[in-house]
């Protein structure tokens, strides 16, 4: 049945994925099973594909949508603590821009891979993200631009960090088509060009 599960986000079967998980339940398997050895055993593969060239974006959003419609599901029959969360990240577009593809593929990719992730949405400013540090005191904060306009708004959001003293306790992920690791180590930030590195950069820091 697992191995089903695991076909079917292969495959980016949403018509299948809801009733196979329903059917993983009847047979007794818990929630946290289905997650860790069906969803996630997948979902780590595509990441690995799409970070070789043969998946592309249209193809894995199916796939995580296919994530969520079976989460739909387990979701609510998971117990406290059910799930190990590797770390938490407060995510979000920088202030000025509205792309969310990228980010939205960022954030589908590291919960896979076992983070909480925060979503702020687009257009953040550095007083929202100062709001979300404070109130959910994050392992990362985790910005995306795509404008050569607003990647400069990463630079003032740390520097905002900065003046709040938060910035010794987390650290920054930046990434986006315009973005390159010489401005995010200029700028006090980890840079990963894609989602797949993202989340092997973050699995790198958090064990550091
Ligand atoms: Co816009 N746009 N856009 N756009 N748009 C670009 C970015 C552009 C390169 C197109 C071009 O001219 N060739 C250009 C930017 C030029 C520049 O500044 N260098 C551009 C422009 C100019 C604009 C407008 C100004 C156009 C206008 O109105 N005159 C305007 C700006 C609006 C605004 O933000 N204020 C605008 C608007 C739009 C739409 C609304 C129409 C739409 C966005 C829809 C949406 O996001 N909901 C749009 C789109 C779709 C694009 C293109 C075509 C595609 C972007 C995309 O989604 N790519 C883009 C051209 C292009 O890239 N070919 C373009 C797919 C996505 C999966 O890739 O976002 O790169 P990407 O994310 C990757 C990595 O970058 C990385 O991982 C992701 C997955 O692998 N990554 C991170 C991203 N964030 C990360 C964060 C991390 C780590 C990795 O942190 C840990």
């Amino acid at each position: 049945m697992l191995n089903k599960i695991y076909d079917a986000m292969m495959n980016g079967d949403i018509a299948s994925i809801g009733q196979l998980t329903k059917d993983a339940l009847d047979e007794n398997i818990v929630p946290k099973t289905i997650i860790d050895d069906g969803l996630l055993r997948a979902m780590n593969e595509i990441g690995e594909l799409f970070k070789n060239g043969e998946l592309f974006v249209p193809e894995v959003l199916m796939r995580a949508q296919a994530l969520n419609m079976s989460m739909q599901i387990l979701e609510p029959l998971l117990k406290e603590g059910d799930i190990d969360k590797k770390g938490k990240i407060v995510m979000g577009t920088v202030k000025g821009d509205l792309h969310d593809i990228g980010k939205n593929l960022v954030i589908l990719m590291l919960e896979g891979a076992g983070y909480e992730v925060i979503d702020l949405g687009v257009d953040v400013s550095e007083q929202k993200i100062i709001d979300a540090v404070k109130e959910h005191n994050p392992d990362f904060i985790a910005m995306s631009a795509m404008l050569t306009t607003t990647m400069v708004n990463m630079e003032k959001c740390i520097e905002a960090i900065k003046g709040e003293g938060l910035y010794d306790n987390l650290k920054v992920l930046v990434g986006g088509a315009p973005v390159t690791n010489t401005f995010a180590e200029k700028i006090g930030a980890y840079y990963s060009s894609d989602a797949s590195s993202a989340v092997e950069l973050a699995n790198q820091l958090i064990a550091s």
